[in-house]
């Protein structure tokens, strides 16, 4: 027998591990598929029951390296557990040398220690696994008090322990610094650390999220924690409602009196068209050029007014902040998208003309208008963003990174207007089919849908909204697995991408 994580921390490597506390083998089963180093099952804190952990080991002991955390120190506890085939054992609170000498008894069997032979796992084959077992099996303990810290040099130099694993939470309740960790917190930790290599062992910590794993495993640390079976579900569970909160208020729609800026475009038109079903009073219709909207005005004259509006050109936004001073419904429609990527066009024109228009531009309307819809009441503020905002679309690279600078613009608009009592929402569609994406083959929305998608989102006060099945299909894949969208986008280039056309 041999154990692949012996092996990788001899050679210096680092083990990613997920951790599972919820005691579900189907869990375990699911999280073994990603292909982590190994699986922690967690005795101490988590849910496991003794027939619960042999199942779960059962099945995941093909795919990944199965180790247990056991419930405390007692010989018992860590008996059971290697009868159940954790091939490293992780032991809790061990806060001095002794203690730890008698995690190695209780995990050795004879000489080395006093472990006593049996378990349905090691049965299997008894005389290989007995003859390897106390070379093969990763012995942890771990170092989560003050007083552990302080001894743990002396811990680390007990025979038998192959590895300190950090707890960092439980340190820093010892530690006085909870909930947050700080400098004292981290000297601590790095002094850990330095002991567990002094005496040459290696040293794990828990983390909880990968972004802190990356971290750790960079400054040395051999074992960590890339992902944890409860907030992979709680934190996407909290986010999903977070996401689709709705608030109450007034009417944003009913009686209001809009500004729509790009309303002789595609989506622009239709949200006219939506805002008077809806009831707006009066809409202020927007575009560089006021014949453009000649069609679209007569549809209802009274109520429908054109203007002037070229929201890269400060006096045009001036002018119209000036004649629609009545205004309690903004919504920033006018983009602009030059449809290529980062080297097809010979100069950064195309990038330019799309960030002053659908970043800059969208700010200028914004500040012009953030007194006018003070001075009436709060209202609301739309922008029309994007879903490759949140990921980029190599098809149309520029677009996107202004798209991305909106949606950041969008929060921060969020966050200032709060106080004011504005709404403020982003409209985050896909594929629409306007004269925009000409060259997009796939499946397009109608501006239909997202006009009447955006008039339900002001209804319901919702902060952002995806209309579509490709945009929330995005979106949500984004939220589980953003690498995974964006090699998927990446996929939609033409192979001579960066062929560049003749001056
Ligand atoms: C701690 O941080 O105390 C832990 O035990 C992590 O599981
Ligand atoms: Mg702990």
């Amino acid at each position: 027998m041999s154990n692949t994580l012996k092996e990788k921390l001899a050679a210096g490597g680092c083990i990613g591990c997920h951790w599972a506390t919820l005691g579900s083998p189907s869990v375990a089963e699911v999280l073994a598929e990603s292909g982590p180093d190994c699986i922690v099952f967690d005795m101490q804190h988590g849910l496991w029951d003794r027939l619960g952990l042999e199942y779960a080991i059962g099945l995941v002991r093909h795919k990944t390296v199965p180790a247990v955390r056991s419930v405390d120190a007692s010989d018992h506890a860590i008996g059971m557990v290697l009868d159940a085939g954790a091939r490293a054992l992780i032991v809790p609170m061990v806060d001095t040398a002794d203690q730890a000498r008698a995690v190695v008894r209780a995990a050795k069997f004879p000489p080395m220690g006093g472990r006593s032979g049996g378990g349905t796992r090691p049965m299997l084959d008894a005389k290989t696994y007995m003859a390897s077992a106390n070379d093969d099996i990763v012995v942890a303990v771990m170092i989560e008090t003050a007083t552990a810290v302080a001894n743990a040099a002396e811990i680390a130099a007990v025979p038998g322990i192959d590895m300190l694993f950090i707890g960092p939470f439980d340190l820093a309740m010892s530690l006085g610094t909870f909930p947050d960790f700080g400098p004292k917190h981290e000297a601590a930790v790095q002094s850990v650390l330095g002991a567990a290599k002094a005496a040459g062992k290696t040293c794990g910590i828990f983390t909880p999220y990968a972004s802190f794993a990356v971290d750790r495993r960079a400054q040395g640390f051999q074992w960590v924690v890339l992902a944890y079976d409860q907030s992979l579900i709680q934190e996407p569970a909290k986010g999903a409602v977070k996401h689709a909160r709705m608030g109450s208020g007034p009417d944003l729609v009913k009686d209001a009196v809009a500004l729509v800026s790009g309303a002789n475009g595609g989506i622009g038109s239709e949200v006219v068209r939506a805002l008077l079903r809806a009831g707006a009073a009066r809409i202020y219709c927007g575009a560089r050029q006021i014949d453009s909207l000649r069609t679209l005005t007569a549809v209802a004259p009274d109520r429908l007014i054109p203007v002037q509006l070229d929201v890269a050109d400060a006096q045009s936004v001036a002018q119209v902040a000036k004649a629609c001073a009545d205004v309690t419904l903004l919504i920033n429609n006018a983009g602009w998208n030059s449809n290529e990527g980062l080297f097809g066009a010979n100069s950064l024109d195309n990038a330019r003309r799309e960030m002053e228009t659908n970043y800059l531009g969208t700010l200028a309307v914004s500040r012009a208008f953030q007194p006018i819809l003070a001075r009436n009441g709060g209202g609301g503020l739309v922008n029309l963003i994007t879903v490759v905002a949140h990921c980029n679309l190599p098809l149309m690279s520029t677009y996107a990174a202004s798209k991305a600078a909106l949606l950041s613009l969008t929060q921060g608009l969020r966050a200032e207007l709060r106080n004011q009592g504005t709404h403020v929402m982003g409209v985050l569609p896909g594929a629409v089919d306007t004269p925009m994406t000409p060259g997009f083959e796939g499946m397009k929305m109608r501006p239909q849908q997202v006009a009447e998608a955006l008039i339900q989102g002001l209804l319901g006060r919702v902060e952002d909204i995806y209309p579509g099945g490709m945009a929330s299909g995005v979106f949500s894949g984004i939220s589980l697995d953003a690498k995974a969208i964006e090699g998927e986008f990446s996929n939609y280039l033409p192979a001579d991408s960066t062929a560049r056309p003749k001056a």
